[in-house]
């Protein structure tokens, strides 16, 4: 089994289309572990390797149900109760997309939340996957202060609905 392969299409399944195998999430993005199992023809075995080998740790595999802990695009109510953020948070992203960012400022587009992360390098890997990166700085503490809902998954990628123009400032360098 390659592990990488068998991520990617769980992601898939589990954050964008359970529809495509037949399968249904509840309410918090829970499936039933036995029928993902026949549906992606994986044994239980191969599964535990696949979670417990994800180098960003992006399921939950809790008795006989699983879910994906973030970047869904199906609605699902994860639960993350609501956490102060530290005072410092990042966004990576590449250069076309500055112009619209800086006028109307962070939006999920179609995952569920803006992804935010905790430090420089992290947030570089994320806006490689899509060119040459560049990191936005975000005031995550005048964000809380000025009343926005920070929460983090399991695998420690905050979560905001939006964040408003003046908050993300380009990082020099
Ligand atoms: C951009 C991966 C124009 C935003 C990563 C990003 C992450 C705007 C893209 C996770 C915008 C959305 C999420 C605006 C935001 N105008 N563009 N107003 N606001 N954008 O993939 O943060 O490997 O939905 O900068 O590691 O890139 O899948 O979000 O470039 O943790 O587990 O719109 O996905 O994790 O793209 O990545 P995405 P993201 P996994």
């Amino acid at each position: 089994m390659d592990v990488v392969r068998a991520s990617k299409r769980l992601s898939y399944v589990l954050r964008h289309r359970p529809d495509s195998v037949g399968l249904e999430l509840d309410p918090a993005g829970w499936a039933d572990v036995d029928r993902l199992l026949a549906a992606l023809h994986l044994t239980r075995e191969q599964l535990e390797r696949v979670v417990a080998t994800n180098d960003k740790r992006r399921f939950e595999l809790r008795g006989d149900r699983i879910r994906a802990v973030q970047g869904h695009s199906v609605a699902v109510e994860l639960g993350y109760a609501p956490e102060r953020p530290p005072p410092v948070l990042f966004h990576g992203t590449v250069e076309r997309f500055l112009p619209s960012i800086l006028a109307e400022g962070l939006r999920p587009g179609r995952r569920h939340a803006v992804h935010l992360s905790p430090d420089v390098a992290t947030a570089r890997t994320v806006g490689a996957r899509r060119g040459r990166p560049v990191v936005l700085r975000v005031d995550a503490a005048r964000l809380a202060d000025d009343g926005t809902t920070f929460s983090r998954s399991a695998n420690g990628v905050w979560l905001v609905d939006a964040v408003p123009p003046s908050y993300p400032a380009l990082l020099e360098g």
